[in-house]
């Protein structure tokens, strides 16, 4: 059994996420977490709000609140929102925590003393009359390279590439509209990547060997573009405050916090560290290489956009502090969940969110077709019609329609008990070996962490329950034959056990109410030589669910498009 540390990119806290987000980030590794703690793997799953930056100070400003308040709420909503997709983190942090600003101010001094990270004299627009220096998004004016009236400080929306606010044309302050504005010297720390290219590289080289192409042919993307010294702080008032190694205020750099960027990814060690406080936990057994990580496989869950950071940025930080940090061994990126044809948006509110999914439908069908379908190795889209046809089919026809039809003709001809009797022969044999081997490809689906494939495979084993009661027909058997009945009958109950253990990891609520209707409370992932086929026992009492999964009503599609929009022809 080993160690397995596992993160998901921190959703950012400028209001709840949409599905895209959980789809790319939260739910995979969500639904990798309970694999491989069903394997009696020790895992700590950890995630937190990214709290920091200029969007966290606008989006504030929108709804007319001090920042920190608005952090605190927002928080507690994503909180309350992943533990209704059953997310199972170990911990789920806050950015602006105190264990995070101790982390982010200790690893730049760190950094500093190491010889990379120095002070700059740097040329930055100021607001006269916001009284202010507009960082980042808090400026915005024509796009040099595409004429973009409304490109943002530091990206183009328009042609996506990335600027510096003084390459803006006709600049102005998104705080008050000014165009009072001058550039203005002040001071700032830079990170020297430049020094740190080699480094980085060779860590490179040496883990995405084991990664999937997605993430690979990022990093190296990135890194071949050449890296440069990029600014690690801010002229802001929330964030983690640069201070001197006395933890007083530093002189020239008084009142400036750290990038969003540089500070996010420290609240993984963050978070483990408010997870130890919460819990008792040791958090440097998991992050520190000479206090027992090095025996940790640290496996992290991703959009592509974040792939950079994480490959790039993050380990510079952590290999070029000179102390012996834990970096990442696996990092599982995403591609885009799109709306129909066209991207999710949390600022034009395009596509259905966390809080409004859970008012449709329960999680479990969101965690299936998002994880079943979603965007892995290439962008995938979301619509309404394709959720019904493989919610329905999956769930309700394959799944749902196996449990219950053995369990309620276990009801209704055998008392509601496992029945005894009879002797397994061919038929059970050859079902034996299918599902062994389906089992197989689950598993090893799931330890190359393909999403769409374990699915796949996981329904595979849910089609041969199907078959092998079609085939095997108790009910036919039953008027000749009792003893041959039973024995088909308890043989389709084990596997409404076993398949309440594959589909833990996708829909755990279900999976649970699966185990439920044949007394089981074993879910476990089941091992390659368990003998599945008997795992139900004679004389154990079964009750059907309710319903298990309901099919999705042509007119529940109608009333969800005219609600959140999204057709075919849009
Ligand atoms: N908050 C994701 C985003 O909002 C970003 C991830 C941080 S992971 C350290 O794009
Ligand atoms: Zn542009």
């Amino acid at each position: 059994m080993s160690r397995i540390l596992i993160t998901s990119a921190l959703p950012y806290i400028n209001g709840i996420k949409h599905l895209g987000n959980l789809a790319g980030s939260m739910l995979p590794g969500d639904v990798w977490a309970r694999f491989k703690r069903a394997q009696g793997h020790e895992v700590l799953y950890v995630c937190a709000t990214d709290e920091h930056g200029t969007p966290a100070e606008l989006a504030a400003a929108a709804a007319g609140q001090d920042v920190r308040t608005y952090c605190d709420e927002q928080h507690e909503i994503q909180k309350q929102a992943g533990a209704a997709f059953h997310l199972s983190f170990d911990f789920f942090g806050r950015s602006s925590s105190a264990a995070n600003r101790g982390l982010t101010q200790h690893l730049a001094h760190a950094l500093e003393a190491q010889g990379l990270v120095e002070e700059r004299l740097d040329r930055m627009i100021y607001s006269i009359d916001d009284a202010r220096f507009l960082p980042d998004r808090y400026v915005e004016g024509v796009c040099p390279h595409c004429a973009y009236p409304k490109a943002r400080g530091d990206q183009c929306d328009s042609c996506g590439r990335l600027l510096d606010p003084t390459d803006l044309i006709e600049p102005y302050s998104t705080v008050s509209g000014s165009r009072n504005l001058e550039v203005r010297d002040t001071r700032h720390l830079y990170l020297l990547q430049t020094k740190l290219a080699d480094t980085i590289r060779a860590w490179i080289d040496e883990r995405s060997p084991s990664w999937q192409p997605l993430a690979r042919s990022i990093a190296y993307k990135h890194l071949d573009e050449g890296l440069i010294d990029r600014g690690i702080t801010r002229d802001l008032q929330w964030g983690v405050p640069v201070v001197g190694p006395d933890g007083a205020s530093r002189p020239g750099l008084e009142g400036k916090v750290f990038y969003v960027w540089f500070d996010a990814p420290i609240e993984y060690i963050g978070a483990t560290a408010e997870w130890a406080e919460a819990t008792g936990g040791d958090w440097r057994s998991w992050w520190r290489l000479d206090e027992g990580a090095q025996d940790v496989r640290y496996v992290q869950f991703m959009g592509k956009d974040n792939v950079a950071f994480h490959t790039v940025s993050f380990p510079g930080t952590l290999l070029g502090s000179g102390e012996p940090w834990k970096t990442v061994d696996q990092l599982k990126a995403f591609n885009w969940l799109n709306w129909y044809g066209d991207k999710f948006s949390t600022s034009m509110g395009r596509g259905v969110f966390m809080d409004q999914a859970l008012e449709l439908l329960p999680a479990d069908y969101w965690r299936w077709h998002l994880t079943a379908y979603g965007p892995e190795h290439s962008d995938a889209a979301f619509t309404w019609e394709q959720f019904q046809s493989t919610t329905n089919k999956d769930l309700a026809d394959v799944l749902g329609n196996f449990v219950n039809r053995i369990v309620k003709f276990t009801e209704s001809k055998f008392d509601g008990v496992v029945p005894e009797g009879g002797v397994a022969g061919p038929r059970e044999e050859k079902l034996a070996a299918d599902v062994k081997a389906g089992l197989a490809t689950l598993t090893a689906e799931f330890e190359a962490m393909e999403f769409r494939k374990a699915a796949q495979a996981a329904r595979a084993l849910w089609v041969l329950g199907n078959e092998y009661l079609q085939e095997a027909a108790p009910w036919t058997a039953l008027k000749t034959d009792r003893d041959q009945a039973a024995m088909s009958v308890r043989t389709g109950l084990s596997l409404v056990a076993l398949f309440a253990r594959v589909t833990a990891p996708f829909m755990p609520e279900a999976a649970g109410r699966i185990a439920a209707t044949v007394g089981a409370t074993e879910l476990s992932w089941p091992g390659a030589d368990e003998d599945l086929l008997t795992a139900v026992v004679p004389g154990q009492a079964v009750a059907s669910a309710e319903v298990l999964f309901r099919k999705i009503e042509d007119a529940q599609v109608e009333e969800w498009r005219e609600r959140f929009g999204g057709s075919e022809a849009a």
